[in-house]
């Protein structure tokens, strides 16, 4: 029995070597291991054996050899034809366009976009600012000191070293005043953060888009006119607003700009929490403390500020029940919306 199993063995080795393909592999294993193999013989003639435990050991041990050299072989002819799969593959043609799928902007930035547009024909320049910035920049250069209760609204992410993740973009009012000084006009689109609870209509992670304007006798009355501009132009049809009074320590006066929900059409539903109306837009007149720490002669200079939902206007915008479906990466729902 031992010599038979040798010589099997034997053949084996060989029978392995020259097995180049997948199919001459498994028509290896059948004839070894399957029902009518090699070694299924060897096991149904182990009756006829005088030293059967000795027998059984052999051919046990050269059935677990058949099988890894077996399983090894198969894992390496996988592992090369991938390889000659990849050096073979076409290399990356940019030109070939038709070949490839196409991207498509995320309905934020189709709005960013078109509000770009429309701001840039009113004179006002794009600004960027960072993400990560410092507590002076995101509160206490917008008049909100340590412990203020309007830091409670806002609470966010801050990093080991002091630092924080912006809550909104009037983060970088400061910057751009001392940047450009007076007169100004710009508005800064951004990402925003916020440690709290998210639901239809709040987010920890989306997009303000900022405006400023600074120059001469600006009043109230110029905030309204830019405000209404920008939401016709946007929506391109007429839509319904509400302008109330409220507070921001960094305006004064400050107004929350509502807009008639435009899911529900101001019956009330989840995305505006059953109210009918969504805040949008909070703007007002840059408080004087505001407009001196960003070195701006407030004897000659007033503005108005603003900070637009932009995540939410383009849930308003596209009919997007839920603010979560944008950070969902769904490519198929994200990729259905295109510019107005
Ligand atoms: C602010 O962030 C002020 N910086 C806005 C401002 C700028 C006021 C300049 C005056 C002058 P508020 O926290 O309300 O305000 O946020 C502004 C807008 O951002 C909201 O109206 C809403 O449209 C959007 N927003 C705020 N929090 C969230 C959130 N968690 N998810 C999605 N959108 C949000």
């Amino acid at each position: 029995m031992k010599e038979r199993i040798e010589q099997l063995k034997k053949e084996f080795s060989e029978a392995l070597a020259a097995a180049a393909t997948e199919e001459a592999l498994e028509a290896l294993r059948v004839a070894y291991l399957g029902k009518k193999g090699a070694i299924t013989d060897l096991m149904k003639s182990l009756r006829d054996v005088e030293d059967k435990k000795s027998a059984g050991q052999w051919i046990n041990e050269f059935k677990t050899l058949a099988e890894s050299e077996i399983a090894s072989a198969a894992a390496a002819l996988k592992d090369a034809a991938i390889k000659a799969q990849i050096r073979s593959a076409k290399k990356f043609n940019p030109t070939l366009i038709a070949e490839r799928e196409l991207g498509s902007y995320h309905p934020i930035t189709l709005c960013t976009k078109d509000l770009e547009e429309i701001f840039m024909g009113m004179g006002f320049t794009i600004e960027d600012y960072a993400e990560i910035v410092g507590d002076y920049e995101c509160f206490e250069a917008l008049n909100i000191p340590k412990h203020h209760p309007a830091r409670d609204m806002q609470d966010t992410y801050y990093l080991e070293n002091g630092q924080l993740l912006k809550t909104h973009t009037s983060a970088a009012q400061n910057a751009i005043m001392k940047k450009y000084g007076a007169p100004l006009r710009a508005i800064f689109p951004g990402r925003c953060f916020r440690n709290e609870s998210t639901d239809a209509c709040h987010e920890n992670t989306f997009f303000q888009m900022e405006g400023m304007m600074i120059d001469e006798n600006i009043s109230i009355s110029n905030l309204i006119y830019f405000m209404k501009t920008m939401l016709s132009q946007v929506f391109k049809r007429d839509i319904k607003v509400r302008l109330r009074p409220g507070f921001f320590p960094f305006v004064e006066p400050g107004f929350e700009l509502d807009i008639n929900c435009l899911i529900c059409g101001g019956e009330g539903c989840p995305s505006c929490k059953n109210s009918g109306w969504l805040e949008l837009c909070p703007c007002g007149m840059i408080h004087p403390n505001v407009l001196r720490d960003g070195g701006i002669d407030t004897e000659k200079y007033t503005g108005f500020a603003f900070g637009l939902g932009l995540t939410r206007l383009a849930m308003m915008r596209y009919g997007v029940k839920d603010i979560r479906d944008f950070n969902s990466g769904n490519l198929k729902a994200l990729s259905q919306f295109k510019s107005l």
